[in-house]
């Protein structure tokens, strides 16, 4: 006697809420209106702990490239501000990184003095449950050291692969609110 009908209601909304809300992939503007900057001592470790990040979502960095850049480097370098070895650069001033795999993102602004002075973020992505594990990781941009004229080429063939597992993601979490829906009908 303790469920009602509405309390049913209730949670099968929430359910298909969480389902449909881990299965959209989104974009975080780094430093939100702040931007990629070093003006205003602006937190970005504080800025990631206020947000989730997920495989399937992407970083939007949004700086004057005139003035900033961005460089994703290994976690020593990130440590240590080295900008030298960077895995990735970027430097259109409107970026976006994929964020492919879980793991941990070390990025840098590469101009004198701007990661020492707080320009340097570090985001840690968790596995997104609703993609498939063996999605395989799509290579940044800039990754390896020798550019040819097939990584462009590949990169979109890659870029082309990864809207799948996101549909099959969305097609399974419509499943799931049929399924909830017969199971309401039957209740
Ligand atoms: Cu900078």
């Amino acid at each position: 006697m303790g469920f009602s009908r509405e309390n049913v209601y209730l949670v099968i909304v929430l359910m298909v809420m969480g389902m449909l809300r881990k299965s959209v992939a989104s974009v975080h503007k780094v430093g939100g209106s702040a931007g990629w900057t070093i003006m205003g001592n602006f937190d970005y470790k504080k800025w990631t702990s206020s947000d989730t990040f997920t495989t399937g979502d992407s970083l939007l960095f949004v700086y004057n490239s005139q003035f900033h850049n961005v460089k994703q480097v290994s976690r020593l370098d990130f440590l240590s501000c080295n900008a030298t070895s960077a895995v990735a650069t970027y430097t259109s001033g409107s970026d976006t990184v994929a964020l492919t795999t879980p793991g941990h993102y070390y990025f840098l602004c590469g101009f004198p003095g701007h990661c020492q002075a707080g320009q340097k973020l570090h985001v840690l992505v968790a596995a997104s449950p609703s993609l498939s594990p063996d999605l395989s990781p799509t290579p940044s941009p800039s990754t390896g050291s020798s550019p040819s004229p097939a990584t462009a080429s590949e990169d979109s063939a890659q870029n082309g692969a990864v809207s799948m597992p996101l549909s099959m993601a969305l097609a399974s979490a419509m499943s799931g609110v049929v399924v909830l829906l017969v199971a309401l009908v039957l209740y």
